[in-house]
């Protein structure tokens, strides 16, 4: 028990089941049972070509919240994963319940402002939100790290998890006292990795690597980057005529944009950052002008260095 008492009490909100990168940081949350007490699991609503709308992206990222804990040989988390909201906030004062919701209540009550609970959000951030509308009291006893919206220099901030629920993130900048902000692009669109790197590290080294190098590489995205030409042996065995009527190969790289959020807390050496007053989300895809009142700063995200972060994710999701 007292070993327990060094480890970082920590909320994870996810929209596992959108593209690859948010199981690329729950695998290295689970990995880390030495410096991470990981609390909740909650799966966050989303909808894009991978849901039929948000219920279904919902159901979705549970059921590989579960896949990831099973791979993670760390069954006795299964009970920590919640599923979350079925849908977006109506508005910026109604909640959406949930089991993930309550849960977040609940862990955050016994919270306080001098112990925080760390939430890790890394999709739309209804649950979060809806948390806070139904117990706005846990405001204080939060540390929220937010992958959402774009730099502050980028044209706009229409970024996925943020425009899906612009209610629910307003509700966060309003609300949260401790609040980081990782931007996507223009800061964290620096995490690229390649199908090489990935294979160099992660391939057969373990059940959790191994499945997430051979999502990254079978997915769909990364095989629209020119993934599906044949390896280098075994083109140069095809008849030339064939070889020529292969598509051109290109150059690819692919941003694991989620692993920032987990890598602000496991590998603070990596990010610049700066204190900046708050400007609220907007709902027409900018920010709008600086908010001043008692919360009035928040912690910016400026900078990442890619090669730290890489570094400490495949040495932490590999088996030595
Ligand atoms: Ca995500």
């Amino acid at each position: 028990m007292s070993e327990a008492k060094n480890l970082i009490p920590v909320v994870l909100d996810t929209d596992c089941w959108n593209e690859i990168d948010d199981q690329f940081a729950l695998g290295w949350l689970l990995r880390r049972p030495d410096a991470i007490n990981l609390l909740g699991i909650y799966a966050a609503p989303f909808h894009n070509k991978r849901s039929t709308g948000p219920a279904d992206g919902m159901e979705k990222s549970y059921q590989a919240i579960l896949q990831l804990i099973e791979l993670s040989g760390r069954p006795e988390l299964e009970e920590r994963a919640k599923r979350g909201a079925t849908r977006y906030l109506p508005d910026e004062t109604t909640p959406v319940n949930s089991e993930a919701a309550r849960d977040l209540v609940r862990l955050a009550q016994q919270a306080s402002p001098g112990n925080p609970l760390t939430v890790i959000a890394i999709g739309a951030i209804t649950n979060v939100a809806s948390a806070l509308l139904l117990a706005p009291e846990i405001a204080d006893n939060l540390r929220v790290i937010w992958l959402g919206g774009h730099a502050l220099h980028w044209p706009d901030s229409r970024e996925f998890n943020m425009f899906q629920d612009i209610a629910a993130a307003r509700v966060i900048f309003r609300k949260v006292r401790d609040l980081v902000q990782l931007p996507c692009q223009g800061v964290v669109s620096d995490l690229r990795t390649t199908r090489w790197e990935l294979e160099h590290w992660l391939k057969g080294r373990g059940p959790l690597a191994h499945f997430l190098q051979e999502m990254a590489s079978e997915d769909e995205e990364t095989n629209s980057y020119g993934m599906v030409r044949p390896s280098r042996p075994e083109l140069d065995e095809l008849p030339a005529e064939e070889r020529a009527a292969l598509p051109r190969e290109r150059a690819w790289s692919r941003v694991i944009w989620d692993i920032a959020a987990v890598a602000w807390l496991l590998c603070p050496q990596a990010f610049r950052s700066e204190r900046r007053p708050r400007r609220l989300p907007g709902y027409g895809g900018r920010y709008e002008p600086v908010l001043y009142n008692k919360q009035k700063d928040f912690i910016y995200i400026t900078n990442v260095d890619r090669d730290l972060v890489f570094t400490e994710l495949f040495h932490t999701l590999a088996d030595e």
